[in-house]
């Protein structure tokens, strides 16, 4: 996710790169993250090489490259194929853990004990009973959900909680964020934080909770609420749901996130993404004795001896994006250059 618009016909690696992005969006379909993960620092890598990488040995030699992803490319560049991916194209219930886990709110244990029911497509599930009702919209919506955003789209929902925001009160600011703020062609969802100058997180809330998801189902555009174990929050700063254009039929998967200013640098860094430079720039504040999370940067964070945090660490700075990328001494990276 997040790779769409690469151009791959002038890079000499471009067929070992296409399987391997193959392998990886299995990987992540299955929701192996560190199988996803190393593949994903792989094709990265991959990709700056201005040379065809053909033997395991050439491999090894680059960064993020161990040894048994160097023996995939050579397999690759050998055969035309990687065996590994052949191999789980003919597995007939590989094919329907996939599909299950491509209905929303359903996880790899969900998923599995649906497969051990002997549940084997999306029907199978319609009759059963049990589903909780977010997977219920999931498997209603699961053609929606699962089909890309084009960009105008996404801005054409932006554009439809900022004009009713605006009229709850015009405080209010609101952004795209996600891969629309990366620059992306199309998105998997809509992803929008919420901010007012001045206003705290409960205030926030109450408009939020109280007025503008109210309005916004009223008016038709929100269609449902939806709660994932991947959406648990303590601090209740988050709303997951579906929202639809007028006119339209397509149900599409809209996230907000409620941000007051003095979070909004670490919110802006987190809410952009990706997922990996996520990652890659909280490991390095590790690194260097801090925290970072959506909420702000943290130093003196002590840790025990299995690197366990033993406090929360004094706030160096949650407002401004940039000066959170200064303090950890990284150079300044534009939300477009923030794929890994
Ligand atoms: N995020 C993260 N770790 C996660 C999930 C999300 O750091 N496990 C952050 C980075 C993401 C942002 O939240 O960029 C938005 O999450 P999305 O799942 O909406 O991902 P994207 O918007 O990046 O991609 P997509 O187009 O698939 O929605
Ligand atoms: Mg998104
Ligand atoms: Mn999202």
């Amino acid at each position: 996710p997040g790779n769409s618009g690469y151009s791959s016909s002038n890079n000499p690696n471009a067929r070992t790169i296409q399987i391997l992005d193959e392998m990886c969006r299995y990987y992540d379909q299955i929701q192996d993250t560190w199988r996803t993960l190393a593949y994903r620092k792989c094709i990265t890598t991959l990709k700056k090489q201005t040379t065809k990488i053909s033997t395991s040995k050439q491999a090894s030699a680059l960064p993020f490259i161990g040894k048994q992803l160097a023996d995939k490319i050579e397999e690759i560049v050998l055969t035309d194929r990687l065996r590994k991916l052949d191999n789980t194209r003919d597995d007939p219930l590989d094919a329907v853990l996939r599909l299950f886990l491509g209905v929303y709110g359903a996880g790899l244990v969900q998923a599995n004990k649906w497969i051990q029911s002997g549940y084997r497509t999306l029907d199978d599930l319609r009759d059963k009973p049990h589903l909780t009702e977010s997977q219920k919209v999931g498997l209603d919506h699961y053609e929606d959900f699962n089909s890309r955003i084009p960009r105008a789209e996404v801005e054409a929902h932006g554009a439809v909680v900022k004009a009713t925001l605006a009229q709850i009160d015009n405080e209010f600011n609101t952004t795209v964020m996600g891969s629309y703020r990366r620059g992306a062609t199309d998105s998997g969802d809509i992803d929008m934080m919420i901010t007012c100058p001045g206003a705290s997180l409960a205030t926030i809330r109450s408009v939020v909770f109280e007025s503008l998801v109210p309005q916004l189902f009223a008016s038709g555009f929100l269609k449902a609420s939806l709660a994932t174990s991947r959406s648990n929050d303590p601090a209740g700063s988050k709303w997951h749901g579906a929202s639809c254009l007028p006119g339209s039929h397509v149900w599409r998967r809209m996230d907000f996130l409620l941000v007051p200013d003095e979070e909004m640098g670490a919110a802006l860094i987190y809410f952009t993404g990706n997922d990996i430079f996520n990652r890659s720039i909280r490991l390095l504040a590790r690194k260097k004795g801090m925290r970072l999370n959506q909420k702000g940067l943290y130093k003196d964070v002590k840790r025990g001896r299995r690197a366990e945090k033993l406090n929360e660490g004094v706030l160096v700075e949650g407002r401004s994006e940039r000066k959170i990328f200064e303090v950890l001494g990284v150079p300044w990276r534009e939300p477009h250059e923030r794929i890994c």
